[in-house]
């Protein structure tokens, strides 16, 4: 410090908590150096406050492109309190030590993710670079810096310094904190400069940005250490999904929670009328839509109520106190004694009555609010030594044409049968068949290595009901007679879409020919592994 006075570097451009965290550091009698528009907030919120150019006797240069870039304040942050000869050239150069530094980076993120898309020049003026000088001089000096990127560190850091500040833990988490928000800075800047290289934006050049959002209690088993990370850059603009669903209520959540919830989110948010969708190991196991949302999850809790008994149930409307009680009371369609029990509900929306009654269905039930999925985001999954990178697969049935390619042509009702088990098909695991009428699904088979025992699973589960009903199956059939396609038709389906393309697609059309059920082919295809 400049002489025995303590002095705190503050640059700002997210300016939440300012007033707090200036007035905390005067009254411990720090001595508050701050770029322009970080200094006039302080001003107005009473704090007295030295211009960094007064430190630096230089002005604010080229359009804001240096302000702090300057030995008078990287020398104050970066010399060794330990060794005698940075501190006496310090004095030599009357330059003052700072024991805190608090910065925050221009809102890269805002900017160019922002819906409208803002110009080349516009973001380049965005890419901060006198920030993260500042917050990396810092975390390298953190043995007696203490640098401070998040308003959410501010009161810890304030009770921090009326103690005695040598905790040597709480300076090394700041500074991994401060890398942190450098390096996921700097990735959404290459990534977006990787995006105005070309038209095509795919593959990605996959910097991107993770952030710890909280360790699990385990992964998929007890004996996993496990840990859930959000997408920075989806987080910082208020994207959805799971990973920013608002949790109201329960037990925490564990990974396979989040596996869970994330598949029946993915699967209901994609319906348009009114759906409930049960989904039990990534797996919709029961799917209807209805007017009426009631009808809708009890229809959906039937399809499956083995499965359904502590799997995760999904709305794409808001839950509201009839709902809410009706979730609560349901009975088990197997067993009137047991009330259904369930790990999580997920909706868009809740009443405040809605939410007061499923907080009473059980201590444990977790209760996650949750924001659509942006269409076209990266899908990532890890194979050994690598990552394997896609895009969502985000087409649905209003994406798709379906083909008729048998003699009998579809009623329009079958029609929309047939489309609704595949919005359903896509969401389940390959091989994956699903049996759907009436917008509910009846039966469906999944994770099956042989796309026949897929397709029996599913006619056992839809019984009696399959007569008549839309069946969906994910890719084609290699065989069709004496096959699953002669199977389904002998138990009386009345239509079928696939998508076509097998060397064998002419005996398919044959077999429902002359059982007399239609086939519409896709020409799209629906692989979940
Ligand atoms: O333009 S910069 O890259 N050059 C600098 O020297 C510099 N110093 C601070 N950006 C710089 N900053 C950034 O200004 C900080 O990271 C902070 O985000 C912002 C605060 O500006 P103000 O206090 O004028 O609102």
């Amino acid at each position: 410090s400049s002489g025995n006075k303590k002095q705190a570097l503050i640059s700002l451009s997210d300016k939440r908590d300012l007033a707090l965290l200036g007035d905390g550091l005067q009254s411990l009698g720090y001595t508050i150096v701050s770029t322009g528009g970080t200094a006039s907030s302080l001003e107005s919120a009473g704090v007295s406050v030295t211009k960094v150019e007064e430190l630096t006797s230089f002005p604010e240069m080229l359009d804001g492109r240096i302000k702090t870039l300057h030995p008078n304040v990287h020398g104050g942050i970066l010399a060794r309190r330990d060794q005698k000869h940075h501190m006496e050239a310090l004095n030599e150069h009357g330059i003052g030590t700072f024991d805190v530094v608090v910065v925050n980076l221009y809102p890269f993120y805002d900017k160019v993710t922002s819906s409208k898309e803002i110009e080349f020049e516009d973001g380049i003026e965005n890419i901060d670079i006198g920030g993260p000088a500042m917050i990396r001089a810092a975390a390298k000096n953190h043995k007696d810096v203490l640098v401070v990127v998040d308003s959410q560190d501010y009161p810890e850091l304030l009770e921090f310094l009326k103690g005695n500040q040598n905790d040597q833990q709480f300076r090394r988490k700041l500074a991994w904190k401060a890398f942190q928000h450098v390096a996921s800075y700097d990735a959404a800047v290459a990534e977006w400069l990787w995006k105005q290289t070309s038209e095509d934006k795919f593959p990605p050049s996959l910097t991107v940005p993770m952030s710890l959002k909280s360790s699990l209690r385990y992964g998929e088993n007890p004996h996993q250490k496990a840990a859930f990370y959000v997408d920075k850059s989806l987080a910082e603009v208020n994207g959805g999904g799971i990973a920013t669903a608002i949790q109201h209520h329960g037990k925490e959540m564990s990974y396979n929670n989040y596996l869970d919830a994330d598949a029946a989110w993915n699967c209901v948010a994609e319906f348009r009328n009114p759906t409930c969708v049960v989904v039990k190991h990534t797996n919709p196991c029961g799917v209807a839509s209805r007017d009426d949302i009631l009808e809708a999850y009890r229809l959906a809790v039937r399809a499956d109520p083995v499965s359904a008994f502590g799997g995760i149930v999904a709305f794409n409307v808001e839950v509201d106190e009839a709902l809410a009680r009706e979730i609560r009371e349901f009975r088990s369609p197997t067993d009137n004694e047991t009330r259904m029990f369930y790990e999580i509900v997920v909706a868009p929306k809740y009443t405040k009555k809605g939410l007061e009654i499923l907080r009473g269905k059980s201590k444990t039930l977790r209760i996650l609010e949750a924001k659509k999925n942006e269409k076209g985001k990266l899908s990532l999954r890890q194979v050994g030594g690598g990552w394997l990178s896609q895009e969502s697969d985000d087409l649905t049935p209003e994406d798709i044409q379906f083909n008729c390619v048998s003699e009998k042509s579809p009623q329009e009702s079958e029609l929309r049968d047939a489309e609704f088990a595949w919005l359903c098909v896509k969401h389940v695991k390959s091989n994956a068949i699903v049996i759907a009428k009436n917008n509910c699904m009846l039966g469906m088979g999944s994770g099956q290595p042989n796309r026949r025992e897929s397709l029996r699973i599913a006619m056992r589960k839809a019984g009696d009901e399959v007569k008549g009903a839309a069946l969906a199956s994910d890719a084609f059939f290699p065989f069709a007679w004496n096959d699953a396609v002669e199977e389904a038709c002998e138990s009386g389906i009345g239509v079928i879409a696939e998508p076509g393309g097998s060397i064998r697609d002419g005996d398919a059309i044959d077999c429902c020919n002359k059982y007399g059920a239609s086939l519409l082919f896709t020409n799209v295809r629906h692989f979940r592994h």
